[in-house]
């Protein structure tokens, strides 16, 4: 029985299900006898796999479709309605053009199936920042995945009232065909329709989607930000806690620097750490002139492979209940494994594929992009302010991404516009685990390239733009873990001890901590980086090398920094541009 009588709802759903032809509309309320139904009908038909219920209570397995185990950026479209809109670095459709594409797709699509209506918010219901949406799915899967990534629930129809204002989302399952596999998104109609795929990014429609792409247009137009960051909170001895967020590219960090385990030198000084989000930031002006940023979502959509009790026990310990874990290993006690879990595989187990796996094989047990979905509430140390419907106050924005030379471990800014600029030529190298050359540099602007739902040039404005709406503006720094020696070591270890650059930041922002001035911006000194209790493992000879700016590489980084921003044509904001020509001046 539908949940509310906003006929905007009513009639959209209504039209949803005479296009998929579901046998039944089911409106789900969110409450968890609903949802334990769900999970009993999911594993009846095989889509979950009860875990351990001792060792992991309430835990599911999930295995994709082999070809559907990660987002498709070559499948995704800003459907604006003119071109130049979409911008330069976005797939483009014509509304009608995608959508006539798609009624084909959906004709008849839910034959046989049902059509759950998931009503969820982004940001604590009621909030200011809060943004109500649906999803119409076909997917058990998504529901539940839904159910721990979103605050979802009957609520949302209360506080909706009859107003138009929430988005809407349609997903099918389809028959997984990826040729017929489309991420779209409507931002004039505030609409998304994705078919073909049940992946996280694709199909969990209020993460990317919703709190990326459609966001960015929102917080363009009311004078906000939309942004792929983790939002951290540093108490340091004092109990004094400064909120940080942090934009690297997907699969560089985010997770890790937000669940952060200060080094021991520093947890006995009394410095903590306080995860608020680990992917999304949503920004706004507060009204004492300083930027307050929500984590929209309400759990993790983590990578597995690489979490482990050494370099991120925090992650690892929020999957120990209430967890959907999709294309890990999963072992014969109904417990599940991934590399880089341990230096134990198990024996008799089952790959990603559902296949018997032996560890001696050499080929892999996890997919390299599987995933858990995790509670937020299980983190040992979410912040008391994951809930406040204010947000937090941001001190610092850093940028980051993998970089083998060029980019030293930390630098500050000169100012926002630099920032700005800072931000947009950021770029990071592949990884042997993703697709195409090993060490091709990627540029990936704030790390939105394929999240920002428009112009990326008309974004960087925005983001200049936003300057003179906040009169105590966050800092804006660069880090990059990833610089390597010439035996492609890294140079530096990372995890618990990025505390250490960090530290360094928090000394920019109350005015502690020194720094030479360089043409890139503000570059610590090795003595203002502290190495206690790291001594034998970074050498004041390292530091300096990881610090290091060199003219030469930096001549190099100027020449593809001027060829990304030659696809921006006229479009490139004239304080960006200054910034380049400045550099240039330098490096001869
Ligand atoms: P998405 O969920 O895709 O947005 O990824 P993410 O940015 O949250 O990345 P995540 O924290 O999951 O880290 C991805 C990979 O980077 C893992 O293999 C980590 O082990 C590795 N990593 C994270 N932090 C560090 C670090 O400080 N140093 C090094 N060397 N590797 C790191
Ligand atoms: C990313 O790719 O940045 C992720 C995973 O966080 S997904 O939700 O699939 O986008
Ligand atoms: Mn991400």
């Amino acid at each position: 029985m539908a949940l509310t009588t906003n006929k905007h709802v009513l009639d959209w759903v209504q039209r949803c299900a005479d296009l998929c032809k579901p046998d039944e509309v089911v409106w789900l309320t969110g409450d968890e006898a609903e949802l334990e139904a769900l999970r009993k009908e999911a594993v009846a038909d095989g889509t979950l796999i009860k875990l351990n219920e001792e060792k992991l209570p309430g835990c599911y397995y999930h295995h994709s479709n082999p070809n559907d185990v990660a987002r498709v950026e070559g499948r995704t479209f800003i459907c604006c309605r003119n071109e130049a809109d979409a911008g330069p670095t976005n797939n483009w459709m014509a509304p009608d053009e995608m959508k006539a594409k798609l009624r084909d797709i959906y004709k008849g699509s839910m034959i046989g199936r049902k059509m759950y209506v998931v009503p969820y918010s982004m940001s604590v219901m009621g909030s200011p920042f809060a943004k109500y949406g649906f999803e119409l799915t076909d997917s058990i899967y998504v529901v539940l995945n839904m159910a721990i990534m979103t605050r979802m629930g009957k609520e949302v129809y209360d506080h909706l009232g009859d107003s138009p204002d929430f988005i809407k989302g349609l997903h099918s399952s389809a028959d997984m065909d990826p040729d017929k596999r489309y991420i779209a998104h409507f931002p004039e109609e505030n609409y998304i329709m994705t078919v073909n795929s049940a992946y996280g990014g694709n199909a969990l429609q209020g993460k990317k989607c919703f709190a990326l792409r459609i966001a960015s247009n929102l917080g363009r137009a009311e004078g906000w930000l939309a942004e792929h960051m983790l939002i951290l909170g540093i108490e340091k001895p004092n109990g004094e806690i400064t909120y940080v967020c942090a934009a690297f590219p997907s699969a560089c960090g985010k997770t890790n620097l937000a669940m952060l385990i200060p080094p021991e030198v520093y947890r006995k000084k009394g410095w903590k750490c306080w995860t608020v989000g680990d992917d999304i930031a949503w920004l706004r002006p507060g009204p004492d002139g300083r930027l307050w940023a929500v984590n929209p979502e309400n759990g993790f959509f983590g990578v597995a492979p690489g979490t482990s009790m050494k370099s991120n026990p925090n992650a690892l310990e929020s999957t120990k209940k209430g967890t959907i874990f999709t294309n890990v290993v999963l072992k014969p006690d109904g417990t599940v494994w991934w590399e880089g879990m341990d230096k134990n595989p198990p024996t008799d187990a089952v790959d990603w594929k559902g296949n018997p796996w032996d560890p001696a094989s050499g080929v892999k047990g996890a997919h390299p992009n599987s995933r858990f979905t995790a509670p937020a509430k299980n983190c040992p140390c979410i912040s008391p302010k994951f809930d406040d419907p204010q947000g937090v106050p941001i001190s610092a924005i850093i940028f980051g991404g993998r970089r083998a030379g060029t980019v030293p471990l930390v630098y500050q800014s000169k100012s926002w516009a630099h920032g700005v600029f800072v931000g947009s030529v950021m770029g990071s190298e592949k990884t042997a685990a993703a697709e195409g050359q090993v060490g091709e540099l990627r540029r990936d602007p704030m790390a939105m390239l394929p999240f920002c739902g428009y112009h990326m040039a008309d974004y960087w404005q925005h983001w200049l733009d936003m300057e003179k709406k906040i009169a105590d503006p966050p800092k804006i720094f660069n880090v990059n873990w990833f610089r390597t020696d010439d035996k492609s070591n890294f140079l530096w270890p990372g995890f618990g001890e990025n505390l250490r650059a960090l530290e360094w930041v928090l000394g920019r922002c109350d005015g502690t901590a020194d720094a030479v001035e360089t043409p890139i911006g503000y570059v610590p000194k090795a003595e203002d980086i502290c190495l206690e209790g790291l001594e034998d493992e970074v050498s004041p000879e390292t530091l300096k090398e990881l610090l290091r700016v060199d003219p030469a590489q930096w001549k190099g980084e100027v020449a593809d920094i001027k060829a990304h921003y030659a696809k921006f044509g006229d479009k490139l904001p004239q304080e960006l541009a200054d910034c380049l020509a400045a550099l240039e001046k330098w490096v001869g």
